[in-house]
């Protein structure tokens, strides 16, 4: 792999958003994530490996060290900034301006959750697809998403969790669509870390996609 992506990649482990960041003595004045994606762009480098290699990489061990509790909530959210100003720098190379959207997608994260890194990947991949994306954000209670389906009439609407102790919410908004006789004019597809193709046909969801790349394919044949 380049020593730019693994650059950016210890760079979002770190949580250095740019080279202002003092967290690291070492590292003072060197570039941060701001910077060295930047550079990437410069040269012309594959977004999906930029983001995929460099900063994703970065966040799989920030996952893990939190997991076996070698760090904690201020150190993932620093680390959530970093990658963030990233995608921030990617968002317009991924989002094509210009073109009429094609349908749309109401996406959000479900009631108690409020990781939203995924769903915004997933929003970002579909607009770049040429989709209109309304995202209702995090935390959305079962009412606010069958009131967004019938004032904005969306062909997909994408529920996103990454919480075991959430992903009933998932059941209980695809419960509410079906009592609401809503399921002839919207597709439900669910994803996020804990969520699997079986628990997703077990809940009655109609797609699942397991990473942003497959949520475009999913929705494209969902909508078929
Ligand atoms: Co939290 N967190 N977190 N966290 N966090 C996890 C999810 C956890 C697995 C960490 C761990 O223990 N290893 C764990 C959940 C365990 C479980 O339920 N089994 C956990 C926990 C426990 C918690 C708290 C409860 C911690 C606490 O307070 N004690 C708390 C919960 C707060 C709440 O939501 N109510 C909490 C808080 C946080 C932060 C706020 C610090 C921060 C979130 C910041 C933010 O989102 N703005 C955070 C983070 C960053 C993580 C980890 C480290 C990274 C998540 C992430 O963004 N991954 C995470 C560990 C991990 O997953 N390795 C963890 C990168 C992202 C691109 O991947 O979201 O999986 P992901 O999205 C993928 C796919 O899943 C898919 O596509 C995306 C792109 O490929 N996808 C979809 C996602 N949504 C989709 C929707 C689709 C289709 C595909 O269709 C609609």
């Amino acid at each position: 792999m380049s020593d730019l992506l693994k650059a950016i990649a210890e760079n979002v482990i770190q949580g250095r958003s740019d080279k202002q960041s003092p967290l690291v003595k070492d590292m003072a004045g060197a570039p941060g994530v701001k910077e060295l994606t930047e550079r990437a762009i410069k040269e012309g480098m594959d977004v999906e490996d930029i983001i995929n290699k460099g900063l994703l990489a970065g966040m799989d061990v920030v996952g893990k060290r939190f997991k076996n509790d070698e760090i904690f909530i201020p150190e993932v959210l620093i680390s959530a900034e970093a990658l963030g100003v990233g995608m921030e720098l990617l968002k317009p190379l991924i989002v094509e301006s210009g073109l009429k959207p094609t349908s749309k997608v109401v996406i959000g994260t479900v009631k108690g959750d409020l990781h939203d890194i995924g769903k915004n990947l997933v929003s970002m991949m579909l607009q770049g697809a040429q989709f209109e994306v309304i995202d209702l954000g995090v935390d959305i209670s079962t009412d606010s998403f069958i009131d967004s389906i019938k004032k904005e009439k969306p062909k997909i609407l994408g529920l996103s969790c990454l919480l075991t102790s959430s992903m009933h919410e998932m059941k209980t908004v695809i419960d509410a669509v079906k009592k609401e006789n809503l399921q002839n004019q919207v597709k439900i597809m669910v994803g996020g870390a804990p969520v699997t193709q079986d628990y997703a046909s077990r809940i009655g969801a109609d797609g699942f996609a397991e990473d942003a790349v497959i949520a475009v394919d999913r929705v494209k044949e969902l909508i078929k």
